[in-house]
């Protein structure tokens, strides 16, 4: 249930304060990023300043993003908020870099932004809608609250978040309402077929290897319920292709008829793996991602979890398993 309410009091931290940061998770995605941006343009609407944060590089594909240039990954020792708004992201570990080290005095109030439930929210106040299908719908509501006209910017960078969270208005959190939205975006300013070609068609030929490496580890288990990929570090060093090319090859087994869950077992570190999970109907991902310390949302969830990557398979899949129904 969408309730109004919730915007009211974050629109009320804008107009008391004066300096504001706004931040989302390291190893940022289309949505983390273009809310991140689009909520410190809201901001500076009413004259404030809003520093935008994120601890890792844009991503190749993300760079088109207005603004992104401005986005800082580093924060002077003494710098001092007013408030912090944490975007698509519910701890400040995820979020880490010089955030996740700033003394809690220098922060002023915590604001969670963000369309995932979460469990032990760090924050002051929660604004959180798990109706929206991405972030960036949620801050089209605070902008709806603060009464912001959009700005050819601010639509597409908000038009961007609705593609990457709903695979193009494909999945099953694409709304009515969301539609609405999104038409008000391209009335605003915003370039669908210029977004999507920023997103989906500029990829380096590497890309094409490295997909060529990943999909050699197929496997498909539980009478093909369930498909696997595996992207070691290897694969990276000897494709030569940046990491963010690899965003979407979780689709590749979740495309095969009869395939309920699709995992990517991404190697991190040597012994460190980060484990995402699609599932297309009953399936919650979100619950096998807990049991290891993860989340995400009921058809996308992830974890990571340490070991040598045969022993971190059998406990991923033993948990799949009992997921699985009859
Ligand atoms: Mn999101």
């Amino acid at each position: 249930m969408r309730m109004n309410n919730i915007y009211k009091p974050v629109v009320d931290i804008i107009k008391k304060g004066k300096r504001f940061l706004v931040a989302s998770h390291a190893h940022p995605d289309g949505d983390g990023i273009g809310s991140t941006i689009a909520l410190a343009k809201g901001i500076e609407h009413f004259g404030k300043e809003a520093v935008m944060f994120n601890a890792d590089e844009i991503p190749y594909n993300l760079k088109y993003l207005p603004y992104s240039g401005d986005v800082v990954s580093k924060i002077g020792a003494n710098d001092k908020f007013d408030a912090v708004f944490m975007v698509d992201c519910s701890q400040r570990d995820r979020i880490g870099g010089d955030v996740a080290k700033m003394p809690r005095e220098q922060m002023g109030k915590i604001v969670l932004i963000d369309h995932h439930m979460v469990d032990n929210p760090e924050c002051d106040l929660l604004c959180i809608d798990a109706d929206a299908a991405a972030t960036g719908e949620v801050v089209c509501r605070i902008f709806k609250a603060a009464k912001i006209k959009y700005t050819k910017e601010t639509a597409n960078l908000l038009f961007t978040t609705f593609v990457v969270d709903t695979g193009s208005f494909r999945y099953s959190n694409t709304s009515s309402a969301l539609l609405k939205e999104a038409a008000e975006l391209i009335d605003a300013g915003a370039n669908p077929w210029a977004i999507s070609m920023a997103l989906d068609e500029s990829n380096p030929p590497s890309s094409i290897k490295l997909l060529e490496f990943v999909l050699q580890t197929f496997e498909l288990l539980f009478s093909g319920k369930v498909g696997a990929l595996v992207l070691s570090q290897q694969m990276l060093i000897e494709s030569g292709a940046p990491v963010d090319v690899a965003e979407e090859f979780i689709n590749y087994p979740r495309s095969i008829l009869g395939v309920e869950v699709a995992i990517l077992f991404r190697q991190l570190k040597s012994d460190k793996w980060k484990v995402s999970f699609r599932s297309k109907h009953d399936v919650d991902v979100r619950k096998i991602a807990a049991v290891f310390q993860g989340g995400g949302h009921a058809h996308a969830a992830g974890c990571t979890i340490e070991g040598d990557l045969a022993v971190v398979k059998t406990k991923i899949f033993d948990e799949v398993q009992k997921h699985l129904g009859t």
